[in-house]
């Protein structure tokens, strides 16, 4: 997969050359290039932002850099472009599995009160467009969000996970959150980890974990019950 970033601050992209993406760019399964959208600017004092139009408070990002920066990173390729954007569509498990059956992601970072909306209208020339937001709170611009999205996209990479077992019981992959662990020791400041991990009985302690996740679901995420198979009574006597 290649993964170009578009940003006014590519130093904010730093992390995607650590950990998780480098362990990825390391096995070859990841290009990633970031790009300083200033590159793209023509101007003595590089001018990405500009007042809006109508009035209002802080600045929107230009068109015209955006334009050449996607005309030249677009180029040859079928890639999807990814908008960050406290305005976009939820990110979630399911949107970073599609994203990981693409070949070329482009995130464009916005900043400030965001991008000109002329650049995303014209965004279906350059390929499949998607605008995504990491949660209901405002960050100061899509960078953060492009190394989250990245991150979640890139460990659900063939070949990436060492044990892709580990991927398939994990909170958000069947719409329940994760049971609690635990290691030894067995007690750990008058804390005893749950008789029945302790047992080798396997079918208890699947039922158990599986309870657990249902019990964690309800109290914290009753938005992921509504929507989840559970019959109508479990999860709320679970809850009690
Ligand atoms: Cl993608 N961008 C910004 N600026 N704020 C956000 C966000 C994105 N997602 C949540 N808040």
């Amino acid at each position: 997969m290649r993964v170009d970033v578009v940003s006014i601050f590519p130093d904010y992209l730093a992390p995607l050359e650590l950990s998780l993406p480098g362990k990825a760019r390391a096995k070859g399964l990841l290009d990633v290039r970031v790009h300083d959208l200033r590159d793209w600017t023509h101007d003595r004092h590089r001018t990405v932002d500009d007042s809006p139009y109508g009035g209002g408070a802080g600045m929107v990002m230009k068109p015209e850099p955006w334009g050449e920066a996607l005309d030249e990173v677009t180029a040859g390729s079928d890639p999807v472009i990814v908008f960050t954007t406290p305005s976009g569509e939820p990110f979630t498990q399911k949107v970073a599995r599609e994203l990981a059956a693409e070949e070329h992601l482009i995130f464009a970072c916005g900043r400030y009160e965001g991008i000109d909306q002329r650049v995303i209208d014209h965004a279906g020339a350059w390929g499949r467009v998607r605008e995504i937001s990491l949660g209901d709170y405002v960050l100061n611009g899509g960078e953060v969000a492009a190394l989250a999205v990245t991150e979640a996209v890139v460990r659900l990479l063939p070949g990436f996970m060492g044990n892709p077992d580990s991927l398939v019981e994990e909170s958000h992959e069947d719409g329940l959150l994760e049971y609690p662990v635990y290691t030894k020791p067995a007690v750990w400041r008058e804390h005893a980890v749950p008789d029945v991990l302790l047992g080798g009985n396997h079918r208890a302690i699947g039922e158990w974990r599986h309870e657990q996740r249902v019990r964690r679901t309800a109290r914290r995420r009753p938005d992921l019950v509504a929507a989840s198979a559970l019959p109508d009574d479990t999860s709320l006597r679970l809850a009690q």
